[in-house]
C-alpha cells in the first residue's frame, strides 16, 4: 500500500508524521471519508468542497487547491491499482509545539491520502436491519464546535459509540441539547411516515452528509416529498420506516429504536427501493479515473 503525505508516497511502514503534529497532539485538523466504486470516485468534487468548508471554518490553511486535491485523491488511487476502494483524506494544522498556539506550527499543513480495501458492515445487517439505541453523550452543540465541521475531532462521537457498544448494540442516536434526533455517530438518519422522508436539518447539529445529500436528489428525481424538519425521539418510534446514511454504511435499514420494533420490523419498501437507486447512482456520480 501507499500512503500520499505531503506530494510524496511512502510504503505503509515509512508513512509517518511528526510526534508534534497538531493533528495529533489536538485533533487540530480535518478529514473526509470518501469511496471509489469501480473506478469511479463517488462524488469526490462534493468531499474536496466540504473538507475546504470545513478547514476555512477552522482557519486551517489547505496548500493545495480543489482541483490539485481533486487529483493528489486519483493520483493515489491509481498508485494503489484499486478500483473499489475506501479513501482517507486528512489534512493537519502541521507540526508545532506542546502548546495550543497554532501559530508554532510550521505553516504547512500535513496532508494524508491513505486508499485502502473497504471494510463494507455485514451482510445481514442490510438484509435484517440494524437495532439501535439512543445514548445520553449528546452531539456537540453548533455553538461550541459544529457538526458540520468535519474534525479529526471525534470524540463526542467515539462517546457515543462506545456507550451504544457497551449497551449491546453496534449504533447510536445522538439528541441535540434540546433533545432533538441529531444524528449517529457516524451516518445521518432518516425515517419514513404516511409515504414522505423526515430528516432533521443540519442547523440542528449534525453532519451535511453526501450520502444524505444523494438520498435527497434522489428523492426528488422520485418525487418523494422530504421534510427536513425537526425529529422526536417519539416520531422515530411510530415511524414506518427509518435507515441510516452514510460513505461508509451507505443506506442502511433500521428495524428497532430504543427496544420499540420500526415498521413492519423488517426493512421497508421505500428504504429498499433508496438502496438500489443509491447503488446505481454510485456507478456513474464521481470523478472517473
Ligand atoms: N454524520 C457524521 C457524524 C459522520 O461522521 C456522516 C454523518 C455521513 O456523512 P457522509 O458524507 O459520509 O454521507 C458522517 C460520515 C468511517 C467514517 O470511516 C465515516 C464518517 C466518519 C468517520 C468515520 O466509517 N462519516
Amino acid at each position: 500500500m501507499k500512503i500520499y503525505i505531503n506530494g510524496k508516497f511512502y510504503a505503509k511502514e515509512d508513512a509517518k508524521i511528526s510526534v508534534f503534529d497538531h493533528g495529533l497532539l489536538y485533533g487540530d485538523g480535518v478529514f473526509e471519508g470518501i469511496r471509489s466504486y469501480n473506478r469511479v470516485v463517488f462524488k469526490l468534487k462534493e468531499h474536496i468542497e466540504r473538507l475546504l468548508e470545513s478547514s476555512k471554518s477552522i482557519m486551517l490553511k489547505v496548500p493545495l487547491s480543489k482541483e490539485e486535491l481533486i487529483k493528489a485523491v486519483v493520483q493515489t488511487l491509481k498508485e494503489n491499482k484499486l478500483d473499489d476502494a475506501y479513501i482517507r483524506l486528512v489534512v493537519t494544522r502541521g507540526a508545532g509545539d506542546l502548546g495550543l498556539d497554532p501559530r508554532k506550527c510550521s505553516g504547512n499543513s500535513t496532508i494524508i491520502i491513505i486508499a485502502d480495501k473497504i471494510v463494507l458492515y455485514p451482510d445481514k445487517f442490510y438484509k435484517d436491519g440494524l437495532k439501535i439505541i439512543t445514548v445520553p453523550t449528546v452531539r456537540n452543540l453548533p455553538e461550541a464546535l459544529n457538526p458540520q465541521i468535519k474534525s479529526l475531532n471525534y470524540l463526542n462521537n467515539i462517546l457515543a459509540k462506545i456507550e451504544a457498544v457497551n449497551a449491546g448494540f453496534d449504533e447510536a442516536i445522538m439528541l441535540d441539547s434540546l433533545g432533538y434526533v441529531a444524528e449517529c455517530t457516524g451516518d445521518n438518519i432518516f425515517i419514513v411516515k404516511n409515504g414522505h422522508l423526515y430528516t432533521p436539518p443540519q442547523c440542528m447539529g449534525s453532519l451535511r452528509g453526501i450520502t444524505r445529500d444523494s438520498v435527497l436528489e434522489i428523492a426528488r428525481q422520485n418525487k418523494i416529498l422530504v421534510h427536513e424538519h425537526v425529529v422526536t425521539r417519539h416520531e422515530v418510534y411510530i415511524s414506518d420506516e427509518c435507515f441510516l446514511t452514510g460513505t461508509a454504511a451507505e443506506i442502511i435499514p433500521v428495524v428497532q429504536v430504543d427496544g420499540r420494533m420500526i415498521g413492519s420490523g423488517k426493512p421497508g419498501k421505500m428504504t429498499l427501493s433508496l438502496m438500489k437507486k443509491f447503488k446505481e447512482m454510485t456507478a456513474k456520480d464521481g470523478v472517473k479515473y
